[in-house]
């Protein structure tokens, strides 16, 4: 029996709050057979007590770790202030976060939002009013290039760029002026762009749904200098590669590439709370006028003062240099396993993932069950892939552990 908030609750089994949440919810995942509680850097805690290594970060949104001291604290300050104005009124929060978020990434304004889609269908409506206010694209006929194997949200004009079944069957009617080409193909973007009513390119710098999908060098600044070369806006969609994961604060710093239009979220608020924002310059963000976008909750002081901390967190703690450098010991400590189940390593910074040979009927699935009991929680994407994107202030110690973690699981599952 455990005493909580003075009232005596009994203790439960993992099992019998996935039954709670089979019963009451939709079932819209698939979890893996674990209910977490607690956090704590890159640590969390189930509800038997039973500690694992989290290797998702909640998809990259816990880069700074969990429940970080800094994070927390700016949010129960702001907490006992004010939490939320809507924009119906100036709150001092958004203005200080304004100018410093817009100098931390080199914009000259910045649209707040608050889960990542909606970063995205905030970039997707700023490029088509461009189009037409700026560009001269005649009315309703704007086009927006998108790569195959996408991901960039869940909602229905997100969904209507997506490639992948399982994002889009019966979902439809699907929004107009999307057009996809191959990722990681200049030619094919170069054939694409020669439309005149092209506006803009949405990509992700590295593809973390299709399984960390990392394109040649060259493609990022080759991409973005085509688009330069046509008129069209190149739109960075950096709300998983973003904020240090990849070994650099943007994984478009690796190529030197500034965005016309940078979507971020996840990490922005170190993972406590939903914020995402959208930074442009003047001739893009300007074309947005009173009472043409926003919502409840964008720019509310609660994110604001969050996200600020967030950012500090990760230029304070040299976040990125320690995901530069713990990526390389990860996948050189992988690939050294030299263990037949693993086809592929590869990633970039601390946004990896392995590429598993399911030919002797073990699974990825199977994989991330055994890594779980053996105190490490990750998970397959699109099969037989596996993501390995840790907290990025892990440490050279606990990386090695995790390493002999992933190699016992797989020498225990061998037939
Ligand atoms: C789920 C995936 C990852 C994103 C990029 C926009 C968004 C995401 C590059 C939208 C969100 C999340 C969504 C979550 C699982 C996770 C995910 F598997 F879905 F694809 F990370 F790869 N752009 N990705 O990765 O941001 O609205 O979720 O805040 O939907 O299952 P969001």
């Amino acid at each position: 029996m455990r005493t909580a908030h003075s009232e005596t609750i009994t203790l439960k089994s993992n099992q019998e709050f996935i039954h709670l949440e089979e019963e009451y919810s939709a079932h819209n995942y698939h979890p893996l057979p674990v209910v977490l509680e607690r956090g704590e850097g890159i640590y969390v805690w189930d509800v038997e007590g039973k500690r694992y290594h989290d290797f998702l970060s909640a998809y990259s949104a816990v880069n700074q770790g969990h429940c970080h001291p800094r994070i927390v604290g700016a949010m129960m300050d702001q907490a006992q202030r004010i939490t939320l104005t809507s924009r119906a009124f100036h709150n001092r929060e958004f203005a200080e976060f304004s100018q410093y978020i817009t100098s931390y990434f080199g914009f000259d304004r910045v649209l707040p939002m608050n889960t990542g889609a909606e970063g995205v269908e905030t970039a997707l409506k700023l490029c088509r009013k461009w189009a037409y206010q700026v560009k001269g694209i005649p009315a309703d006929q704007a086009k927006i290039l998108v790569c195959g194997e996408n991901f960039h949200g869940r909602t229905i004009s997100i969904v209507s760029a997506s490639t992948d079944p399982d994002s889009r069957n019966n979902f439809g009617p699907f929004t107009p002026g999307f057009h996809v080409i191959p990722y990681n193909d200049l030619a094919a973007l170069e054939e694409a762009l020669k439309d005149p009513h092209v506006a803009g390119m949405l990509v992700e710098p590295i593809q973390g749904e299709a399984g960390v999908n990392v394109p040649d060098e060259g493609f990022l600044s080759g991409a973005a200098a085509l688009c330069k070369s046509h008129n069209v806006l190149f739109i960075a969609d950096e709300i998983q590669t973003g904020i240090a994961r990849t070994g650099k604060l943007l994984a478009i710093d690796h190529e030197n590439v500034k965005a016309d239009i940078l979507i971020l979220g996840k990490a922005l608020s170190g993972g406590a709370y939903p914020v995402s924002a959208v930074l442009a310059n003047d001739e893009i963000m300007l074309c947005i006028k009173p009472g043409e976008h926003g919502s409840t909750f964008g720019g509310n002081p609660m994110a604001c003062h969050i996200a600020k901390a967030a950012l500090e967190v990760v230029k304070d703690e040299a976040l990125a240099e320690n995901a530069e450098k713990l990526g390389k010991i990860l996948r050189e400590g992988l690939r050294n396993l030299n263990h037949p189940k693993i086809k592929l390593v590869r990633g970039k910074g601390l946004l990896n993932a392995i590429v598993i040979d399911e030919s002797d009927g073990v699974t990825a699935w199977e994989i991330c069950v055994r890594m779980m009991e053996n105190g490490l929680l990750a998970k397959p994407t699109h099969g037989n892939i596996i993501r390995f994107a840790p907290p990025l202030v892990i440490n050279e110690e606990q990386m090695k552990t995790c390493i002999g973690i992933i190699r016992d699981s797989l020498i225990s599952l061998q037939k």
